[in-house]
């Protein structure tokens, strides 16, 4: 039903109880307030008393209700990615995957299968800032025809550890220290690095960590990876390995890490909001999904072992091919019951889809499970609204907490004469396992095939653009230098000897670090493989304001004209604009125009934008010249490589900001130009202003 006093919102009560009427209606016909029980409540406002000022009765059994359930309306949070922004959309097939796979969900091109989709942080807690240095997770539950299919991944395609019994040590370094209860959601501190430094493994992802991967700008603009190879298996049971893509239509991008900082300042809830707005406004975040496909014996080529999770097969290698796309199309009606509740699970597969021998991806066939049981408190997780299958599932599974369904019957259980009716196995289309030969000696061992800790690494580094080799450079001296034991820095360095004998010392530089350390020995000599040009982040990012938002700076007596050029030729172009002003409401422009304001500068920097324009009366530019906020609005801009766009109002504040002009500052006469440079990010001003590693 709809409020009469907030049109825009939809209000719908709660109505878990079966038929009947409303007991009685308020006068306004809105539906009365109840307890859990049903018994309408009289006086939501004040608690049983005594006496006027007399205590408060044991009897108000109201108010117990009330506050019982108050106190215990938070559940554990995850163990890890904690934060996570999460929306409804749909899956739909492009090409079939049928000489492959059985999956429906991989074969009916054309059809659309309903998805949610759930993106995280790692390391901090479910209230920490969206932008730190961090891992996104990326979990995707299809509700298929024949069951849920979860696919539970990341934003990096490689992982810090080989082996799932190392994850509660991984974990545990990079949480806030147990002494002291810091620092939240950051990688920049001792035991973080000091078990970095002690597994060689984790060389590979700490290139990827350190690059501006971790730093994204939207999360419409990450891609997505399921990491482990899994498997296909046709109608012949034949398998073929898989490796799963997600690739953001609005191409990658990426912050800054100056910027990223401060965006932790100015919006918290930067990425959901950006995700909300973006669905909200009917602008769908869109994602093609690829996958790689390869046999076995491609396999045993390889200079590396594809079941190793620390490892990728470069695009160059086995190159993607796109099947189908995402698209996330309906924000969830409650934030607890969807995004909060859902339930991820790697071991939820459907038939035609195995797993591989990977032995990080079978430790997590357990843990999330487990996991599930923990946070949700209950082994009927599953009859959660959000974690239901769409399609119909029965079995003979009964009773636990929180049952929501009523079976009916004498029977629960398999085989039966009882009840002909009742759920049978199904031999050929039923889940089936690869028939997968297995051989040797029991151990706890890691193989051969999983020693080489450095080439992918080396790899990685230097299929890097130069911008790009910068900042990861820089962001490996920001953290070390974070880190107060002298040994770990040094053994950092030693690491990235074998990495890449430059990257070192530049490191070691930064660092102050006169003396450089012995290189760890390498179980296995590090290989030159080929540069893999599609690792870079820059090489991704795309030409375009799609899905980008413009501020424009204004004051009293700005020049409307220029203003609706600038506004007009930036929503052509697929930007969303923001106008800020000194006071939020209005602005009186030059021809009186009042024009409405979306943000007041003190609380909307421009570290909230891809690009601004500045339009300034000469007199409102000397204002403003005089104002901290304005200043650090282009200083900030100019230093996070932005285009500025400016009337000569504008370019006198630069002026006083002490900016000095180039390609990415133009003059907003020429609104083609300023729409041309505020599509991209100025690299080479970098160098002028911020000495990198
Ligand atoms: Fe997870 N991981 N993980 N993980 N993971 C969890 O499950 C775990 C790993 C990933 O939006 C937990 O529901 C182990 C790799 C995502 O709800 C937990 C290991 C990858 C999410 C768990 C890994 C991931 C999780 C915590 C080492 C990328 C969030 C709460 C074997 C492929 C899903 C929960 C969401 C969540 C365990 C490693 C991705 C504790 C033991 C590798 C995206 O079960």
């Amino acid at each position: 039903m709809t409020s009469p006093q907030m049109p825009d919102f939809e209000t719908k009560p709660i109505t878990v109880g079966k038929g009947g009427e409303w007991h009685q209606s308020t006068s306004e016909g809105q539906p009365v307030l109840t307890t859990n029980q049903g018994l309408p409540i009289a006086d939501n406002q004040n608690s049983l008393h005594a006496n006027p000022k007399g205590p408060t009765l044991l009897e108000d059994f109201i108010l117990r209700d009330k506050i019982t359930h108050f106190d215990h309306e938070r559940i554990p949070e995850r163990i890890v990615h904690a934060r996570g922004t999460g929306a409804h959309g749909l899956f739909e097939l492009t090409h079939s995957l049928e000489k492959y796979t059985t999956a429906k969900v991989l074969t009916e091109v054309g059809v659309q299968t309903p998805l949610f989709t759930r993106i995280s942080t790692v390391a901090g807690g479910s209230g920490s800032a969206d932008t730190p240095r961090d891992v996104r997770g990326f979990a995707t539950k299809f509700y298929t025809k024949e069951g849920n299919w979860d696919l539970v991944g990341n934003n990096i395609p490689v992982f810090f550890i080989q082996d799932a019994i190392k994850f509660p040590d991984l974990i545990h370094a990079v949480k806030m220290e147990p002494d002291r209860g810091f620092p939240q959601a950051a990688t920049a501190h001792d035991t973080f690095w000091d078990f970095i430094s002690l597994t060689p493994e984790a060389m590979h992802m700490v290139m990827w960590i350190m690059s501006d991967r971790t730093l994204p700008r939207s999360l419409r603009m990450i891609e997505g990876f399921g990491i482990h190879s899994f498997r296909l298996i046709n109608a012949k049971g034949e398998s073929t390995f898989v490796k799963f893509h997600w690739r953001p239509k609005l191409g990658l991008q990426s912050t800054l890490w100056d910027e990223a900082v401060k965006i932790a300042g100015a919006d918290s809830d930067f990425h959901r909001r950006d995700m909300f707005d973006a669905i909200s406004a009917g602008d769908f975040p869109e994602w093609d999904f690829a996958v790689q496909l390869f046999t076995q014996a491609q396999a045993d080529g390889f200079p590396f072992d594809h079941l190793d999770a620390t490892k990728l097969i470069p695009e160059e290698l086995v190159p993607l091919q796109v099947i189908g796309r995402m698209v996330l199309n309906r924000w969830p009606d409650n934030f607890f019951a969807e995004t909060e509740q859902v339930a991820f699970c790697p071991s939820h597969v459907v038939p035609g889809i195995d797993f591989s021998n990977d032995p990080l991806l079978q430790g997590r066939l357990f843990s999330y499970l487990d996991t599930q049981l923990s946070r949700l408190g209950s082994a009927n997780f599953h009859q959660i609204p959000i974690n239901a299958p769409q399609c119909p599932f029965a079995n003979h599974q009964r009773d636990g907490h929180m049952q929501m369904s009523q079976p009916t019957g004498r029977v629960a259980y398999e085989p039966n004469t009882l009840a002909a009716d009742s759920p049978h196995e199904q031999l050929n289309t039923g889940f089936r396992s690869a028939a997968v030969e297995e051989t040797g000696a029991k151990d706890r061992i890691r193989a051969d095939s999983f020693a080489d800790h450095y080439s992918q690494a080396r790899q990685f580094y230097l299929s890097q653009s130069t911008y790009e080799q910068a900042h990861l450079a820089s962001a490996l001296v920001f953290e070390l230098s974070k880190v107060e034991h002298p040994h770990i820095r040094l053994a950092m360095v030693g690491h990235l000897l074998n990495i890449d004998d430059n990257l070192a010392h530049r490191v070691a530089a930064g660092l102050g670090i006169l003396e450089m350390p012995p290189a760890p020995a390498a179980a296995i000599a590090v290989q030159s493989l080929d540069l893999s040009p599609a690792l870079q982040l820059i090489g991704k990012m795309k030409n375009t304001l799609e899905g980008r938002v413009i501020g424009i700076l204004v004051a009293e007596g700005s020049d409307s004209d220029s203003i609706d050029a600038v506004k007009n030729a930036a929503i052509g172009a697929g930007a969303k604009v923001k106008i800020v002003a000194t006071k939020i409401g209005e602005s009186k422009l030059a021809d009186g125009w009042l024009l409405p304001v979306d943000g007041q500068l003190a609380g909307t920097p421009s570290v909230l934008f891809d690009a601004i324009a500045v339009i300034l009366s000469g007199e409102a530019a000397v204002l403003l010249g005089n104002e901290a906020a304005a200043v650090d609005f282009v200083r900030d801009a100019f230093n996070h490589l932005k285009a500025i766009g400016v009337d000569s109002g504008g370019l006198a504040l630069l002026k006083t900001a002490n900016i000095e002009q180039d390609n990415g500052v133009v003059n907003i006469n020429c609104v083609d130009s300023f729409i041309t440079v505020a599509k991209i990010r100025h690299w080479e001003r970098e160098a002028d202003i911020r000495t990198l590693a």
